[in-house]
């Protein structure tokens, strides 16, 4: 039987419905692609471009959560190094910002003919820089021109026992630039040798003052500077604000070397534009602590100038937010304005960062000291008690601490990236404490001596070098970044009679060596970002991400502290063997770039000058070649940023204030 009724009812109904939601539908379509194609705003602009390289740089876990990694990973690969790989890439990238992003053939039309030294930089097509930009830009420049004239504080070296009080010297050029620290030259050795070290020195000035004056003219109060460009570099770890990091990182290296009209130009930067005051930035904790932080208070320490405790201290009590945690061990990243920290998201779990939240301790503990302010100390003293009483696998710190239930993230160790220089502060609070912190010498012998059973490797070949370790698994791989633990070796053998001093000694002789040969294993005689050791290579990177150079300061580090402590000839030569290989490759018309790959004989340049090569890079070179007298290593110690800090009880700059109640209002 064939029935109508309800149910036909109801089919007629549907048809309608369905109309009903065509419409709908096609007038959904019509607004979505009518707004993409026909309104001005979107079409016309890169807003479309923008929104899809912001989703293309966050990646595609945005989407899609990461799958386990087991699942995806190639035949023979051990899940758990490439898990760590990713994590070395996500920080390097953070480090470098979008200059690995760049597709090479945009990078060699932006280098043009810069690929070899010497070429005409005339040539290079720059993009032409917005007329606002410009305009901005040229305002600086007259700005820094004015900054030339503008007075500074005359201040001299404090008396014995003097907590930082400014006074007056009849000649104030010299009173200015003077080292405290005495000297400057070589004047104990009147020979020929002398005259070369002279040469030396006077050239390494030069680099810094190209490195300055380009800076200056084409990206000041920048970040950094793109020199092939001929632009400001922004983004990668300072955000997009202008911070001046390049002053502030680079203003200590030309007080050292006596550039006065620079150091000036920077000093008066700094008194009228920086601030992180009103601005909402995400700051690194670590990387704005060992720039900043550490920056200013060796400009304090050198000089006296209240303006540099002052700065030093509103950049602190900006990071202190990022310590409010369950356990006191602080976030990575801190937003200048809401005081909201977070960890990085690709860090084990929620995880922060040994060589992050590791690396605090020099700065705060001396900021406490010359502001009178204990709280700071405070800080790092808790960080200092949870790395105590916590066990350690072997021995042995992993890279990864979770700050709310204190528990270690991944079982990776490493003495390069994501520990490096979390030991370098534990020997370094102890030297700073005018070594009465013997707390951290107990926890620098402890760590150091069960990475020298675990970790510490030689090749057949003889090479001595640092392994990471990944859950009981050797990764016979070398950051550059580990190559200043030949220095930190070494400098724990000078300080302490031990019966691990010889092996000290060995260790730090033997990765300054191998770094070295890491170098001139590469035709353009610079080291690679990382290299490996196997059957089959020593010293060398294998894979494309590993090949490049960020003019990083590692190798030279140790080759000055090497000098410093042993006299050994070679080491000066090596250096200078870096400089020439700088010249080389790595200068441009309007500035230094680092090397996508030292192994072509031609490689192509990065087209970014990083902060540190000012700080670190041309101190520790033009150091390198000084007399032992300019920053004795029994007055000083080296921040992990090259910023010289004044040891308790053996150097009069100090400053120590009195102490006095808590007085920030930040925490
Ligand atoms: C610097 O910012 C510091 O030396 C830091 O500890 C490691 N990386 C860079 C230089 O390579």
């Amino acid at each position: 039987m064939y029935r109508i009724g309800p149910i036909g009812r109801k089919s007629n109904f549907h048809s309608r419905e369905k109309c009903l939601i065509g419409l709908v539908l096609v007038t959904l379509c019509f607004l979505c692609f009518g707004g993409i194609f026909l309104l001005p705003d979107n079409f016309g602009g890169d807003r479309v471009l923008r929104v899809y390289k912001h989703f293309q740089k966050a990646g595609p876990e945005i989407f899609i959560p990461a799958p386990p990694l087991a699942a995806h990973a190639p035949r023979n690969e051990d899940p758990h190094f490439m898990g760590d790989r990713q994590r070395l890439e996500q920080k390097i990238r953070a480090e470098l910002g979008d200059i690995l992003d760049e597709p090479p053939a945009a990078q060699a039309a932006a280098a043009g003919e810069a690929g070899a030294f010497g070429a005409d930089a005339a040539n290079v097509q720059a993009p032409a820089p917005a007329a606002a930009l410009d305009e901005q830009l040229e305002q600086e420049r007259a700005e820094a021109e004015d900054a030339r004239h503008v007075a500074v504080p005359v201040l001299a070296a404090p008396a014995q026992g003097d907590s930082g009080t400014v006074s007056t010297h009849n000649n104030p050029a010299q009173q200015i630039i003077q080292l405290p620290m005495g000297g400057g030259g070589n004047e104990e050795a009147p020979d020929t040798l002398d005259a070369t070290l002279e040469e030396r020195r006077q050239k390494i000035k030069e680099m810094m003052e190209h490195a300055w004056r380009n800076y200056k003219l084409y990206a000041w109060g920048k970040n950094e500077l793109r020199p092939l460009s001929q632009r400001p570099h922004s983004g990668s770890i300072f955000g997009s604000y202008d911070l001046g990091a390049t002053i502030v990182d680079g203003l200590d290296t030309l007080y050292i070397m006596g550039l006065e009209n620079e150091y000036r130009e920077g000093r008066d930067w700094i008194e009228r534009k920086f601030t992180l005051d009103n601005i909402s930035a995400e700051l690194s904790v670590f990387e704005t602590n060992i720039r900043f932080v550490g920056g200013m208070l060796t400009l304090y320490a050198f000089t006296g100038d209240p303006l540099y405790k002052e700065k030093a201290q509103h950049v602190a009590d900006k990071l202190l937010p990022a310590f409010q945690t369950p356990t006191g061990i602080p976030y990575a990243l801190v937003n200048t304005k809401s005081g909201v920290a977070k960890n990085y998201g690709w860090a084990s779990g929620g995880s922060s960062i040994l060589s992050e939240f590791g690396t605090l301790h020099l700065e705060f503990a001396y900021l406490s000291d010359i502001t009178g302010n204990p709280l700071y100390r405070e800080r790092v003293q808790t960080i200092r008690q949870v790395l105590k009483e916590i066990e350690k696998p072997k021995g042995l710190y992993p890279n990864f601490l979770n700050p709310k239930t204190g528990k270690w993230g991944q079982l990776h160790m490493s003495l390069g990236a994501l520990g490096d220089s979390y030991y370098e502060y534990l020997l370094k609070a102890w030297l700073q404490s005018g070594q009465t912190d013997e707390e951290a010498r107990e926890m620098y012998d402890e760590a150091m001596v069960a990475i020298m059973d675990k970790m510490v490797r030689t090749s057949p070949n003889g090479l001595t070098y640092v392994s990471d370790l990944k859950f009981d698994r050797l990764e016979h791989k070398m950051d550059h970044l580990a190559c200043f633990s030949g220095g930190l070796f070494a400098l724990g053998a000078a300080t302490r009679q031990n019966e691990h001093r010889d092996k000290y000694m060995e260790v730090g002789k033997g990765i300054t060596n191998t770094c070295h040969e890491s170098y001139i294993r590469a035709p353009t005689q610079l080291g690679p970002e990382a290299f490996r050791f196997s059957d089959a290579v020593e010293a060398r990177a294998l894979r494309s991400q590993e090949k490049y150079y960020i003019l990083r300061p590692e190798t030279f580090e140790s080759y000055f502290v090497l000098w410093r402590l042993t006299h050994d000839q070679k080491y000066r030569d090596w250096g200078w063997e870096a400089v020439l290989a700088l010249e080389k490759h790595c200068r441009t018309p309007h500035g230094y770039c680092g090397l996508r790959n030292v192994y072509q004989q031609e490689p192509q340049k990065d087209d970014v000058q990083q902060s540190f090569f000012l700080a670190e890079t041309l101190k520790y070179l033009y150091l390198l070649f000084s007399d032992d007298s300019v920053l004795p290593l029994d007055e000083w110690v080296f921040n992990t940023e090259a910023h010289p800090l004044p040891i308790k009880g053996a150097n009069q700059y100090y400053r120590q204030a009195p102490v006095t109640l808590p007085v920030s209002n930040a925490s």
